[in-house]
């Protein structure tokens, strides 16, 4: 009795756990796109426009967005997803909206659908849109396609000199702030993540507005480590993007990296962030050394959540070295 039931159980639990595993590996599609007359098949003269924002998720199927609309020439009278049909051509309804604002010029709502398989390759597609239907014109005033956006993803690996371990190959785990810069001066911010990367120095992050095929350099900082630069311009392919700093020093730019070990660290012993690891940085690591400072904070360069001699050590180095940032 027992054994039949332990076998019962076992593809539910290997179900499960699939489940599982594939949640982990969810895609967060951003949507951002316009509503308007010139969409419509054949095309609205209309003061009308909008907007649908929103997100879908591949794994839980959860489509949700927020409509909004203002301006229309008539007033509302319903309101559907539409598909598959790309632009310039019409399709039938895939889904109604039941929670539109009706008989009005503007308005905005909050639609949330799970979509079948078969609904989900047609909105992934682009092969989905918008239509508002009005009494000025009942076959839609103002017309969306949208085109869901998969996120990039930066596959990073990143170590820093006083929270590595060249024995131990290991990492204090902690967080570093992961820029994505234009390739041309003054190499403007474009997207900025953050995330904690692990005793082996990586960490994946998401980006919602990076662009495929473009190059971009990527800036590293970190509470207290010398910020530092891709050696290069890189580029997302399939929304995806893979870079390490520690195989060699020719990583960072200008080689502005130190050897610990077998790998190559970011310097630490910027405590306040000047881009140069110098005197203030020390006497401020000395001042907190003499008070005994604990817990999470800028001058405790190991890790150990205690400012003491090891951490001055480490910075007193980099200062003699007069190690300052690096970057195109
Ligand atoms: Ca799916
Ligand atoms: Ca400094
Ligand atoms: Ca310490």
């Amino acid at each position: 009795m027992k054994r039949t039931k332990l076998l019962k159980a076992l593809p539910l639990f290997a179900i499960m756990s699939m489940l599982l595993t594939a949640q982990a590996y969810a895609t967060i599609w951003n949507i951002n796109n316009v509503i308007n007359g010139t969409q419509e098949v054949p095309p609205v003269v209309t003061g009308g426009s909008g907007t649908i924002v929103g997100t879908y998720d591949d794994v839980t199927n959860q489509f949700n967005a927020t409509i909004t609309f203002s301006q229309l020439t008539g007033t509302t009278s319903a309101g559907h997803y539409h598909g598959p049909a790309a632009p310039g051509v019409n399709a039938s309804v895939r889904i109604g909206f039941t929670n539109i604002p009706l008989g009005v010029t503007g308005g905005n709502f909050s639609p949330s659908f799970i979509l079948t398989a078969s609904q989900e390759t047609e909105l992934l597609g682009g092969l989905w849109y918008v239509n508002i239907h009005t009494s000025f014109r009942p076959g839609g005033e103002i017309r969306g396609q949208i085109y869901p956006v998969a996120p990039k993803l930066l596959d990073l690996t990143y170590l820093i000199e006083g929270l590595y371990n060249g024995g131990t190959n290991l990492m204090v785990a902690d967080t570093v702030t992961v820029n994505i810069r234009n390739s041309t001066s003054p190499y403007a911010l474009v997207e900025s993540a953050k995330i904690k990367l692990n005793t082996s120095g990586s960490g994946i992050l998401t980006y919602a507005s990076v662009s495929n095929a473009t190059p971009y350099y990527i800036q590293v900082l970190h509470r207290n480590g010398l910020e530092t630069w891709s050696a290069g311009t890189v580029q997302f392919v399939s929304n995806a993007l893979s870079y390490e700093f520690v195989s060699a020093a020719t990583q960072a730019y200008g080689s502005n990296t130190t050897l610990v070990g077998a790998r190559y660290c970011a310097y630490s012993g910027d405590v306040n962030q000047d881009g140069t690891i110098d005197g203030t940085d020390l006497s401020s690591i000395d001042n907190d050394a003499s008070n005994f400072v604990s817990g999470y904070v800028v001058t405790d360069l190991d890790g150990n959540d205690f400012v003491d001699g090891s951490d001055a050590a480490v910075a007193d180095n980099n200062a003699a070295n007069f190690v300052s940032v690096a970057k195109p």
